[in-house]
């Protein structure tokens, strides 16, 4: 039976990990430590950054991005923003995680004059900076959040084709996420198109509630990946026709098991999706969507898999080995991760 000890150790990939959502409580500490050296006349922390640390108790899915607001006011210079990226790519490595994608939000703020140019070098300088001192392969996806105009959309995919470019290899892909009652996500289709076009990867956030037509045409545009797709089974608020459309597409699904009933889209761990998906024989990846906020690992969420749904360490490993097949990398890395994956098999198993 795996222990804690052994999915620590499992090396990992984690392909769905928001950066502003994955911060850590000690980190949350350093930003507010450093917030508090910047002010001359002293300063009280605000209430609310304390609950930027308290994602260990269930919340609505409303209340979850109450937290994103507030973190964002705590990480709104370029510095905390280095920091943010340094600590939490440091922190994957630390629990295994041998490829990490992580994603996040192009943020201007004028008055602390960050730019969503400027915002974006921070977080590749500081990966690049990381990934020199520690062996961890890391790679980059810009946000759209479905909040944003479709104008703000456009600028997104711009920068990252232009950071596509500039820093050779580093930035993969687009995703789209960003509070799931609001907006309409077909709006953002033409300038998605446009990013394909230019050879980056798309991961969608997919019925993370329940909505049959956007689900469909969502769907339909054949995205790399889906983040969620919690309401696609008919049992879950989606229909059969979804279902099918998913089984014959293979489209790798990204499960989040811990933001999933943390934030009330899933009943309890028992009933999660990934139970149907995995009886399909359907292409999935577990991973943690923000770390910080919902207080987990992904160590935590293979051993919540493991003992959810009774897997063995051979069952982990596979599972955790065929997420290769599925990241946003060419053939050559793909490679060398299954030989790493296989000669640890051969000592660990
Ligand atoms: C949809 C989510 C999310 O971009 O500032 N985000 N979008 N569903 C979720 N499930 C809980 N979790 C995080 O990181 C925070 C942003 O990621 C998206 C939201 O747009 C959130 O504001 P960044 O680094």
């Amino acid at each position: 039976m795996a222990d804690h000890f052994f999915t620590k150790s499992l090396p990992k990939v984690e392909l769905h990990a928001h950066l502003n959502g994955s911060i850590s409580s000690s980190t949350i500490q350093k930003l507010i430590e450093y917030k508090k050296s910047r002010t001359v006349d002293g300063f009280d922390v605000p209430k609310e950054w304390e609950c930027c640390m308290a994602g260990d108790k269930k919340m609505t899915l409303e209340q979850g991005f109450m937290i994103f607001k507030i973190v964002h006011t705590l990480v709104d210079d370029l510095q905390s923003l280095a920091m943010v990226t340094r600590d939490v790519v440091s922190e994957f490595h630390e629990d295994g995680v041998c490829y990490l994608e992580l994603r996040s939000t192009p943020r201007a703020n004028e008055a602390n004059k960050i730019t969503k140019r400027s915002y974006v070098e921070t977080i590749l300088e500081a990966i690049l900076e990381t990934t020199k001192k520690i062996d961890i392969v890391v790679r980059f996806l810009l946000s759209i959040d479905r909040r944003q105009s479709v104008c703000e959309a456009e600028d997104t995919v711009e920068l990252a084709i232009e950071y596509k470019d500039k820093y050779d290899g580093l930035v993969v892909g687009v995703d789209l996420s960003g509070d799931p009652k609001v907006g309409n996500a077909a709006e953002f289709i033409p300038c998605l198109s446009r990013a394909r076009s230019a050879g980056l990867k798309l991961a969608f956030h997919v019925a993370e509630v329940p909505n049959i037509v956007e689900t469909k045409t969502l769907l339909e545009f054949s995205p790399d990946r889906i983040g969620h797709g919690t309401c696609i089974y008919p049992d879950k608020g989606g229909d059969q026709e979804l279902v099918d459309v998913m089984l014959q597409a293979k489209i790798p699904l990204e499960l989040c098991l811990s933001s999933n009933v943390k934030c009330r889209t899933v009943k309890s761990y028992a009933d999660h999706h990934f139970k149907d998906w995995r009886k399909n024989d359907h292409p999935v990846v577990i991973c943690t969507d923000d770390k910080g906020v919902f207080m987990s690992s992904l160590s935590d969420e293979y051993l919540l898999v493991a003992k959810t749904f009774s897997l063995s360490k051979l069952d982990l490993w596979k599972l955790s080995y065929d997420s290769i097949n599925y990241i946003f990398e060419q053939n050559t890395v793909k490679e060398q991760l299954r030989t790493k994956w296989r000669e640890w098999k051969d000592e660990s198993i």
